[in-house]
């Protein structure tokens, strides 16, 4: 069974629908500034006619083994958001890095190095190849498994138009230099989300998909040791008593690559804990310790913290939406992969 989705009121949804048709739009202006291709734009059911199971496929399977193994939710999540953040949505994530003296792929980048998912969207491609071969992107087809998926633990859902092109080109370089940095202050996550026409706002939402996953003790340790300035060593933007406890339990070397949950106790429940931690300065990354040092982006995690679910999912699905459209190659930019893992001209038999 399909996880229940949270009625929303009328009115919201209402909401929902007008912002995604506005970023649909915003999306094609953006792309105009590309190289001189055809272009096109996202729009809903772009394979309606081409492929007109395709989105079933892809949330059949999804659902499925979501059931299954629920961490699938805020792997693909955490895969379709690393996808969009270099050089936009089109699916250079999930390329390997090619043979001797090839280009070292955005998944061998080291803050890539803990993404999972790959082999569930190479099987979902592989199910969608089946019915309708050469003819949706794996861009659309982690945009879509990444939104069908955190609908299916019971998360928000949006919209998702599609008619993404899949890029060739995957660079280490480029995650390096484009992917937010656990250790950024509010003012540079704020400059690297302006980069990719995202506002303040989307990063204080976006963020709240840490409300469902776990973090390695090396991506926060610097928090908890040899902090510099601190006498003890530990961040003081950080509860004092979480700060002891991490470093007793979970985290009890610089070098722990333990896990642990940055929403404790409902790590795999799309709900408003997140939030609530971070306002406690119990946020495990320094991104998260950054929202609160902006005073808007305090008020406005107080206020959905203080109002119903509904509106979290309301704000982060509209995020979510703009977050799909960034950069996408549309149009005849790019290509439809046939394997997500190989640019078409390596594919091979
Ligand atoms: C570390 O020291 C600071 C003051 O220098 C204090 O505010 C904080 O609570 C201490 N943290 C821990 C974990 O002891
Ligand atoms: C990519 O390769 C597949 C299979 O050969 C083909 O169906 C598809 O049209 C190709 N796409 C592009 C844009 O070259
Ligand atoms: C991509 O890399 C993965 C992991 O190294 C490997 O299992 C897979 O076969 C590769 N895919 C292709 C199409 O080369
Ligand atoms: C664990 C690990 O490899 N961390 C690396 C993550 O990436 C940054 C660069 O962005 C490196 O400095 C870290 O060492």
């Amino acid at each position: 069974m399909v996880a229940p989705t949270v009625p929303l009121p009328a009115m919201v949804v209402l909401l929902v629908a007008v912002s995604a048709m506005a970023l649909v739009s915003g999306a094609s202006m953006r792309g105009r500034h590309g190289q001189g291709q055809q272009q096109g734009q996202l729009r809903m059911g772009f394979y309606s006619s081409s492929c007109p199971a395709a989105e079933k496929i892809i949330g059949d399977y999804v659902r499925l083994h979501v059931r299954r193994a629920p961490t699938v939710a805020p792997a693909l999540l955490r895969l379709h958001y690393h996808d969009c953040f270099v050089s936009g949505c089109d699916g250079s994530i999930l390329l390997n890095s090619t043979g001797t003296g090839g280009q070292q792929a955005e998944k061998d980048a080291a803050p890539n190095l803990t993404l999972r998912g790959f082999d569930l969207i190479d099987r979902v491609k592989t199910a969608v190849e089946e019915a309708c071969p050469g003819v949706v992107s794996c861009a659309d087809v982690l945009a879509l498994a990444a939104r069908d998926a955190v609908a299916a633990i019971g998360g928000p859902s949006w919209r998702v138009p599609t008619g993404r092109r899949d890029g060739t080109v995957s660079s280490v370089q480029d995650a390096l230099r484009e992917l937010p940095n656990p250790a950024m202050s509010f003012t540079e996550l704020a400059a690297l989300f302006a980069g990719k026409g995202l506002g303040v706002r989307d990063l204080v939402w976006l963020s709240g998909a840490h409300t469902i996953g776990v973090a390695h003790c090396s991506s926060f340790a610097d928090r908890l040791y040899g902090y510099p300035g601190a006498g003890n060593g530990t961040d003081p933007s950080l509860d004092a008593t979480y700060a002891a406890n991490l470093r007793q339990h979970k985290c009890r070397t610089p070098i722990s690559n333990s896990l642990v949950e940055m929403n404790p106790g409902s790590f795999l429940t799309f709900d408003l804990g997140y939030y609530r931690a971070v306002l406690k300065h119990r946020g495990l990354l320094g991104s998260d310790a950054a929202l609160v040092t902006d005073a808007a982006a305090r008020a406005d995690i107080a206020s959905v913290v203080a109002s119903p679910p509904e509106v979290f999912f309301q704000v982060f699905g509209r995020s979510m939406a703009k977050l799909g459209a960034v950069q996408v190659k549309t149009g005849s930019q790019g290509e439809i992969r046939k394997s997500c893992a190989v640019v078409n001209s390596s594919y091979q038999n």
